[in-house]
């Protein structure tokens, strides 16, 4: 009985300093605590802070309405990550694709969806609705 609590202690302070290294402010997160049953889970976890530090999370938002676009311009930084709210207040169904991060995100009529991508190389990239894409497109600028 000690030695196992001895483990699951040992357990949840490796895990607590991982949490600790890998996000900056995640105080009411305690209910990942319950992860602690699968101990060896520490590989996987290492290669995905590669972005540059102080990044917290990139929220962009994008409303469809009358088969246009709010927005027809974003910039963003190479290599950070984003998260983008598709926002469709049409009836018909809309869609996100912007290949070169790998986003492709339908959105139905009348609700929104979340969306996430790396943003790639420096560079001019287009986005729109695959399914109005004359009329539903735009430019991401990557620097
Ligand atoms: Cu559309």
């Amino acid at each position: 009985m000690r030695r196992r609590g001895g483990i699951v202690i040992g357990v949840l302070v490796g895990v607590l300093a991982l949490a600790a290294a890998g996000c900056g402010g995640n105080d009411d997160n305690r209910g990942s605590a319950s992860a602690t049953t699968a101990a060896p889970e520490t590989s996987g976890a290492a290669s995905t802070t590669t972005a540059a530090g102080g990044g917290g999370e990139n929220e962009l938002q994008l409303t469809a309405q009358g088969t246009a676009w709010n927005t027809t311009s974003f910039d963003l930084k190479a290599g950070s990550s984003y998260t983008l709210e598709v926002t469709n207040q049409d009836s018909i169904e809309h869609n996100f694709t912007f290949a070169a991060g790998n986003a492709n995100q339908d959105v139905e009529g009348g609700e929104d969806a979340k969306v996430t991508f790396t943003a790639p190389a420096a560079g001019s990239y287009p986005f729109f609705c695959k399914y109005h894409p004359s009329a539903m497109k735009g430019t991401i600028t990557v620097t």
